[in-house]
């Protein structure tokens, strides 16, 4: 019987939130010690545990059918490979930062200066699409000390919180793309590929149900049709009679991004008693 492998990020940003999501999928793994491969124990999957450098590379030539990294290596790596789902996780972007008295007016300032980054590939592409003639300085990591140091004149790395920028006395001053970890493959066979859909379709309804809130919230019968107004639901929202005349129970399941907005006009609508809580999974 196939057996589809999976390669993660050995450990690193990537590691928790990927054996977090392999979980919450009903996927069983027990990783013993530091080993570099494990075997699920109720899903036909392998794990192989590597740097997430390596990884694009082992799913081009077959050696692991997908593969979980940051989308900035695959950009970085310039290959040609699918991503199946992006995961939500791992945010980032990749930007160009300068030190905070560098008199910056847009990317022209960037003309005959020195860039340190990890990213070369990423880098040369922005410098070029601007017509940027810029020395770029391909280091190995610490990118942010290289101008306090006096190596260069400008970094290009990874932001998220911005913290490590402005611990070093940088501000960002370009956005060159945006990341997150993916689940990548090349070309499945017909049988892993018929796995990896199983896989997804379990990860996936997952995600989603990180994404929305379940809200149910109690709304005399006069306001329900308004309340139902600002309500989307999977479907439409459940109405049931409460016990008191003159009442109902309305639920619903909302996305957490507009969550507070949300939650602000049912209580002007009418609503009251909202009660609010995660969703472990979401098949639709
Ligand atoms: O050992 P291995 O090669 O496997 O790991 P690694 O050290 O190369 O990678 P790792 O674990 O640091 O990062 C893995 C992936 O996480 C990256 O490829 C990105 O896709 C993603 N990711 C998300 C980040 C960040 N956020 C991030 N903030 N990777 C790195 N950073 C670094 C950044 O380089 C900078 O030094 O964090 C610092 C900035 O963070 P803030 O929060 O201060 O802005
Ligand atoms: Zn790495």
């Amino acid at each position: 019987m196939a057996i589809l492998k999976l390669a993660v990020q050995k450990s690193g940003r990537l590691s928790e939130e990927t054996e977090d999501l392999i979980r919450a999928s009903g996927i069983r793994v027990d990783r013993m010690g530091d080993r570099l491969k494990a075997q699920a124990a109720n899903f036909p999957l392998e794990i192989y545990y590597l740097r997430d450098d390596d990884i694009p590379e082992y799913v081009e030539n077959g050696v692991a059918d997908l593969g979980v990294v940051g989308n900035n290596i695959i950009i970085e790596q310039q290959r040609e490979l699918k991503v199946l789902q992006e995961l939500g996780f791992a945010k980032c972007r990749l930007s160009i930062a300068v030190p905070k008295e560098f008199n910056y007016s847009g990317v022209a300032s960037l003309n005959g200066k020195s860039i340190a980054t990890t990213y070369k590939n990423s880098l040369n592409k922005f410098l070029n699409l601007n017509k940027i003639t810029a020395n770029v300085l391909s280091i190995k990591g610490s990118t942010e000390l290289a101008p306090s140091i006096g190596l260069a004149d400008a970094v290009c790395d990874l932001v998220s919180s911005g913290s490590t920028l402005l611990a070093h006395g940088l501000k960002e001053v370009e956005v060159l793309n945006k990341s997150q970890a993916v689940l990548i493959a090349a070309n499945l066979k017909a049988e892993k590929k018929e796995l990896a859909d199983k896989l997804i379709f379990r990860l996936s309804s997952v995600l989603r149900a990180r994404d929305s809130k379940y809200i149910l919230m109690n709304v005399p019968n006069n306001a329900v049709q308004k309340v139902i107004k600002l309500l989307p639901g999977l479907r439409s929202p459940t109405v049931l009679p409460l016990a008191e005349e003159g009442w109902s129970s309305v639920h619903t399941v909302i996305n957490e991004g507009d969550f507070w907005e949300r939650i602000d006009q049912l209580r002007q609508a009418g609503a009251e008693g909202i009660l609010v809580s995660s969703i472990e999974k979401i098949i639709v």
